[in-house]
């Protein structure tokens, strides 16, 4: 019998522009994988709205991304891409998970900590059972492997401990899935303060892929760093200079002792550029090529469309077993 190729799944909410952090931690790998597993590339726009979206912002950003997507070097024929709410299969089991996680697990999730504190005026049922939705999209799709940066790790631990649960009760049902984050660049730091996450939902601090060249050279100048001048990795004592060695390395494919070394005796005022102008090269293509693509909106909707369906064929297999193995009537 033909093995089964290994399987992936991975989103990011159309919450906010695709980041540095993003595009590092996440996207880098989703290019990497494509030619070796069979991958599913998800727009998660249920998950963006456990925060309040302006409608037409997230419409547009949905949009925007897959074509972000797709300029990073995403090929829609290798890979299935697609919108969550088109699948509608991803809410429906979220809800049937739901009956198999425990509240005490929920409210030990780091990210609904920092988001409740963010947003404590709208501290929503959403906000708190994301990460149920989460495991449904992994789950439905039966993936092996899950690329994400550092943050998503306790995500993926809690899908793989509401899989063994289910897996345990009704016999194996659900593929256990691994957390597969990069070794350089799992948690890129805000420039404006290097002890926090560059996220998009702070734009303070934080480089957009679609910036251009001179918004990006001015954020890496600004840079907050210490008062000391060695280009040296510390993370303890200098967490913003060692911040942006691992940005220079992963944008330019050096290790950190090449790096410290071409930089040594020089000073931040010649290194912090360098890495600015790291980034600009890394994302000018994938500028251009995504406005490009922004232009065809035809081709963008036949991708997202084609996504879902393929999408949908996978998801109500697994859909179907889950509902039969719990006890609903056939339909
Ligand atoms: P938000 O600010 O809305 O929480 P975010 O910027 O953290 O968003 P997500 O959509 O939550 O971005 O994350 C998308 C993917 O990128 C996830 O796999 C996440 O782990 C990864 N990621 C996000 N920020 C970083 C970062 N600073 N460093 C490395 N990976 C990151
Ligand atoms: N929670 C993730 C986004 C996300 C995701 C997923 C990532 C939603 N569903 C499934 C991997 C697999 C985040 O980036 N904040």
């Amino acid at each position: 019998m033909e093995e089964r190729r290994k399987r992936i799944f991975s989103g990011i909410q159309p919450s906010g522009e695709l980041t540095l952090g993003s595009y590092m931690g996440a996207i880098r790998n989703w290019v990497a994988l494509q030619e070796e597993y069979d991958c599913l590339y998800c727009i998660v726009d249920e998950h963006a709205i456990t925060v309040r979206q302006d409608p037409a912002q997230l419409r547009r950003r949905c949009v925007a991304q897959l074509a972000q997507y797709i300029a990073c070097g995403l090929d829609p024929e290798k890979n299935i891409m697609f919108i969550q709410s088109h699948v509608p299969q991803h809410a429906e089991l979220a809800w049937i998970l739901g009956c198999y996680t425990q509240f005490g697990e929920l409210s030990r999730m780091t990210q609904f900590k920092a988001k409740s504190q963010q947003h404590a005026d709208n501290i929503t049922a959403g906000l708190f059972t994301y990460p149920v939705l989460m495991a449904a999209d992994i789950l439905l799709y039966q993936a092996d492997l899950v690329p994400v940066g550092e943050d998503q790790r306790q995500h993926v631990e809690l899908t793989r401990d509401i899989a063994q649960r289910f897996n345990g009760v009704y016999s194996d049902t659900f593929v256990l899935p691994e957390a597969f984050i990069p070794k350089l660049g799992a948690r890129i730091m805000s420039l404006d303060d290097p002890t926090a996450k560059m996220s998009k939902s702070v734009p303070e601090g934080c480089i957009n892929l679609m910036d251009p060249p001179e918004v990006i050279m001015r954020k890496f100048k600004r840079a907050v760093t210490d008062c000391e001048t060695a280009v040296k990795y510390d993370r303890e004592n200098k967490p913003g200079i060692s911040n942006l060695l691992t940005i220079y390395c992963a944008a330019t494919g050096k290790t950190l002792a090449e790096a410290e070394a071409a930089f040594a005796g020089q000073g931040y005022g010649v290194f912090k550029p360098a890495v600015g102008e790291a980034v600009v090269e890394l994302f000018r293509p994938i500028r251009e090529e995504s406005e490009r693509i922004m232009g065809d909106k035809a081709y963008l909707e036949s991708v997202y469309k084609t996504g879902a369906q393929r999408a949908q064929q996978l998801a109500v297999r697994t859909l179907g077993k889950v509902q039969r193995k719990i006890g609903f009537v056939a339909r």
